[in-house]
């Protein structure tokens, strides 16, 4: 897919269902034959028309408003018509089938079948939003958050998509590669006067220019890091032993009956996943079966389960029963957990020790490490949330977030190598000029990465491919 960029393309643009309105949005580079063929005149630019959409034989579709945005000023750069009509799922089939066939009409000059003009043909997922980015009306990190907004699952995820897409984060971007560029342009010229490059670097303070382009990096990063936290979340992982309540605590954090409580243990075999959300970040929740030896069959593949969702958290709340915690064969058994919990742990998974069942045990000392409450009353919950905010590493940044993806987050991470990289050069000067170019050039690419300025085809067939068909 992907490839066939200059074809007209028509695809329905709403959702599917019903609704009062539905839209088929039609976009190319010559639709002014199509727009007589389908409304029977033209159309003022950028004005809404009330007319008939008429089939074949002229008998009335629907009626509804015809809006033609003629290219370059449309979403796609390109001509854009948009049929706004009753939002049936037949009304809008018919409609988009009226186009295919107003095309090949127009092709063949007869109403028969053969072959489309100019190509006609139904959009692939993202191809519209595509060609907005191909035409330069919007770019990379901006299509992606259009698709970032219609997905978004919080308020403050659609609010951080929205700053994305009004080109908040692009214009970060482009800050940086714009001090970059300077200052490789400072260091290419310097290349051409061997003798006096030395000098040249410090009169124009080359360190002081470049350790003012990592604070400022460091900043996006920070922004960048908490918009993907707010698009992707993180995963946690209830662990413990039978019985200490990880259900009950599961229940407690969705505010639902979910997975099933008893004073049985070993009650959970299969894991019980909610996400829940905490101030707008996603939190992936996942309630395992307790972890010991068993010689049940079932519960044994239960707690081979709960390894494996170990084994793929972020951040691990080992859950342990105040009521036991001091007898000696519950802490042998907790202590084992936790050796099994450093094998299993990708390096830096945090571990949150909860102590639950507080209500059973007034005035028992809580071991300093963790936090106590019990899911029972709910006392210690909301101190939990907070916990919780900060394992995912969660801060408000005051000029607001904007979303950002995993892949953003990397590109940010590789200039930071780069940036690093030359000032390393830079310090041992004389011998690494050239090396210090190179390393800012490819700082440079990361960053255009993020935007597209360039990047592999590959790449942007990913990207567009996972957006909605119509978008
Ligand atoms: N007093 C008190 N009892 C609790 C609390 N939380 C859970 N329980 C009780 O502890 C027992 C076990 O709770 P579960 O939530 O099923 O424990 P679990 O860790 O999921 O157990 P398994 O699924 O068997 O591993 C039940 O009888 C709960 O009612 C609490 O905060 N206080
Ligand atoms: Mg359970």
């Amino acid at each position: 897919m992907l490839s066939r960029t200059s074809d007209p393309i028509v695809a329905i643009a709403t959702a599917a269902g019903r609704g009062a309105i539905g839209i088929v949005r039609v976009s190319g580079r010559q639709l002014a034959p199509l727009i007589d063929a389908l409304c029977g005149r033209a159309l003022k630019p950028r004005e809404a028309t009330y007319l008939p959409f008429r089939d074949a034989a002229g008998e009335a579709i629907d009626h509804g408003l015809a809006i033609h945005f003629p290219g370059p000023n449309s979403f796609t750069g390109e001509d854009v018509l948009e049929l706004q009509a009753h939002g049936g799922a037949v009304v809008l089939q018919l409609l988009l089938a009226r186009c295919l066939e107003a095309a090949a009409e127009i092709e063949t000059g007869a109403p028969s079948g053969g072959a489309r003009l100019p190509g006609l043909r139904v959009a692939e997922p993202g191809e519209f939003s595509q060609r907005a980015f191909l035409n330069g009306k919007i770019d990379l990190a901006q299509a992606e958050a259009i698709a970032d907004l219609i997905d978004a699952s919080t308020e403050a995820a659609a609010r951080g998509a929205g700053r994305s897409l009004s080109g908040a984060f692009s214009r970060e971007i482009h800050a940086l590669r714009d001090a970059l560029i300077h200052l490789r342009m400072l260091v290419e010229a310097t290349l051409d006067f061997p003798e006096e490059e030395i000098d040249i670097l410090q009169k124009a303070d080359a360190a002081g220019q470049l350790d003012a382009l990592q604070t400022q990096l460091a900043a996006v990063q920070q922004r960048a890091r908490q918009g993907a936290l707010l698009r992707e979340g993180i995963k946690i992982v209830i662990a413990g032993q039978p019985n200490a309540g990880k259900s009950s605590l599961l229940n407690a954090l969705a505010g639902a009956e979910l997975a099933i409580v008893s004073a049985v243990p070993g009650t959970t075999r299969d894991v019980v996943s909610q996400t829940i959300q905490i101030q707008g970040v996603p939190l992936h929740v996942a309630d395992t079966a307790g972890l010991r030896e068993s010689s049940d069959e079932v519960e044994q593949i239960g707690v081979a389960r709960a390894w494996g969702q170990i084994g793929a958290a972020d951040a691990v709340l080992f859950l342990h029963d105040l009521t036991r915690a001091a007898l000696p064969d519950y802490m042998a058994a907790d202590a084992a957990i936790l050796d099994g919990l450093t094998h299993a742990l990708a390096p830096g998974v945090p571990v949150l020790h909860v102590w639950n069942k507080s209500d059973a045990v007034a005035g028992a000392a809580v071991p300093a490490s963790g936090i106590a409450l019990s899911a029972r009353t709910g006392a210690g919950i909301d101190a939990l949330r907070k916990e919780l905010l900060v394992l995912a590493g969660w801060q408000t940044v005051p000029e607001g977030v904007f979303l950002a993806r995993a892949r953003h987050v990397q590109a940010l991470a590789r200039v930071a190598v780069h940036l690093s990289g030359a000032a390393e050069h830079l310090a041992a000067q004389a011998q690494s000029l050239d090396l210090l170019a190179e390393e800012l050039r490819l700082g440079q690419n990361a960053l255009n990465e993020i935007t597209g300025e360039f990047g592999s085809d590959d790449l942007l067939g990913v990207i567009f491919s996972r957006f909605c068909i119509g978008k």
